[in-house]
Parts: structure tokens; sequence; C-alpha cells
């Protein structure tokens, strides 16, 4: 028997939950989990639960039936936990989480303090679909099952670039090619596409970019009334910080959007040096150490000013100031 059945044991339902605001590895591991389940347990109930999830991930099988009515009053045999470091993270999904008879928590977060009853957590490994790769048995994962993984991992990896990407990790990305997924069409399809407007608000964004602290820092900003005259939302503009961060020169790299009149969401990238976690904490937000972000309320130029004044502690600056 393989490992994941061998914590199924003899449940006769099962529960798969994530985390709140799931994202690719989140939903790509559920998915992964619930059709490998459904493969070698045909009698076995399997219901995944999560909450609005992009389009983008539409196409994996099973995603159509998620369902998101976590008031649900059925009690599961197992409920399994991926990707999600902790009981808060659950969200609504703790609710079934608790209920259920038996619980299991699989995840990579390395703050993940085991907050269920069988704990299995891989901090050194680049996603939750990594880590259900290798508990798979390799024969028994099917091309659907094998493309949920593959999401999961190029998510978490920014498309095995990100540091967390290891030989296992590639070894994974290889083993599931040879299933005859189409890897490319789904790196460009989830992870690289772009909507017209999403490529519009990008351009303005960059052309309109500003450069300050020496050149080491940039920031762009988009206001309320750009965002209606483009009719984009907030997530039309992941990915505009992380552009801005490629610049040459740049240490860091910041996107401030208007949320609502003189109240800002601040994103902030770091190339090296800087750890924006700190400077984001100090405006009351958080992150990790090359990627955190914060909300500020003031004009454009109190914003930056009272960003510049936190980043500069930590960026030696050639002016000695
Ligand atoms: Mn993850």
């Amino acid at each position: 028997m393989d490992r994941i059945n061998e914590l199924i044991k003899n449940a006769s339902s099962v529960a798969v939950i994530g985390h709140v605001r799931p994202d690719g590895d989140c939903v790509g591991s559920c998915l992964a989990l619930q059709n490998y389940l459904k493969d070698t347990n045909p009698d076995l109930r399997t219901d995944v639960f999560l909450g609005a999830f992009s389009d983008v991930f539409r196409f994996l099988k099973g995603a159509d039936e998620i369902r998101s009515d976590f008031e649900t009053k059925e009690t599961y045999d197992l409920c399994i936990s991926l990707d999600a470091s902790d009981l808060e993270r659950l969200g609504e999904g703790r609710q079934i989480f608790e209920a259920a008879k038996r619980t299991v928590c699989l995840d990579h977060h390395v703050t993940n303090p085991g907050f269920a009853q069988t704990n299995h957590v891989e901090p050194d490994t680049s996603s939750t679909s990594e880590v259900l790769f290798y508990l798979f048995d390799y024969d028994k994962i099917s091309i659907a099952a094998a493309e949920c993984l593959y999401v999961g991992i190029i998510h978490d990896t920014g498309v095995f670039k990100h540091s967390n990407t290891t030989q296992r990790t590639m070894q994974a990305g290889g083993m599931l090619i040879d299933k005859g997924i189409n890897h490319s069409q789904i790196i460009d399809d989830t992870f690289y596409k772009k909507s017209y407007v999403q490529n519009q608000i990008l351009g303005r964004a960059l052309m309109e970019s500003v450069v300050f602290l020496e050149k080491k820092c940039i920031f762009s900003v988009i206001k309320q009334k750009d965002m209606v005259f483009y009719g984009v939302n907030a997530t039309d503009l992941d990915g505009i910080v992380d552009q801005l961060r490629i610049t040459e020169g740049i240490e860091v790299a910041i996107f401030l959007y208007e949320m609502e009149a003189h109240v800002y969401k601040v994103s902030m990238r770091s190339n090296h040096t800087v750890d924006v976690s700190r400077v984001a904490s100090y405006f009351g937000g958080g992150g990790h150490k090359k990627a955190a972000g914060c909300t500020i309320t003031g004009s454009v130029y109190d914003v930056i000013n009272n960003l510049s004044q936190q980043i500069v502690l930590q960026l030696p600056l050639e002016s000695g100031s």
C-alpha cells in the first residue's frame, strides 16, 4: 500500500481542505489528492472544500466540483489539510477540520506547528504538491493528477526559478512531464498569461515608475480612477511589483494601489540586502525577507517618504546619508 492510503486507513469519507485565498499549490495539491484517492479507492467519498480561486485553475479535473459550503453539517471520517501553515489559515475550513473524526496535515511551511493528529511537514520541499508527488505511487498517478501536481509545483517555485527549487523538485517535474501532460501550455495558461487590460495597466505602471534613493529603489502607483478607467480589479495588478523588481540596479521595488481615498496597499520586493518584511512590519504589515506588504494611509508623497525613511536604515548609500 502507498503512503497516502496508509493515512486513509478505514475512512469511508474524506474532506480535503486548503488555506484561505487558495493559490496554485493549494488548488493543485487538493485536486491532485482527490484525483489520486478516487483512482486508487473507487469506493471512497472525497470532497474538496476551498474558498474562491482563480479561473486559470478551472481546467484541472475536479475543479468544478469543489465545494464552498463550509457550513455543511456532515462529519467526515477524515479531514486532510493541505498547504495550510496553521489552524487560522484554514479559514472557514476549520469547522470541517474540527468536526472530523480524524485529522491529517500535509504541508511544507517551516513555521507549521503540526496542528493535526497526524502531521507530515517537509520544510525543505518546494511545495505541498511536491510532498504529495513523493507520497504517491508513481505508477498510480493519472494524467489528470499529474497536471494538478505540476500546477502546484510551478506556482510555488515561480516555474522552477525560486531558491526552493531542488534537484528533487526538477526530478518530480520531469517525471510528471513523462506522464504526458502538456507542460508548456500549463505554464503559459496558468502562470504567464495576462488579459489585455492586465497588460495595459502593467505598461502604464512601468511607464510612470520613478526611481529614488540613488536609483536603488523604484516605485509606481495606480490610483482608483486609473483602475476604473482600465476596468481592472486588484488581482489584475498581481505581478507589477515583480516586473519593477527586475529593473537593473534596483534593490527595492514598491508598488502601491489606492484601495480607497488616501489608503494605499503597499507591495514590496527586494533583491539582496534589504529585509522588506522589517519595513512592512514597522507599518503593521508582514511577509518574507524578499516579499512583503502593508497598508499605509496618506498621500503618495507621504507613503513613499515614510517607506524611504525605513528602507534607508538598511540600505547603504554612496552619499552616506
Ligand atoms: Mn505551498
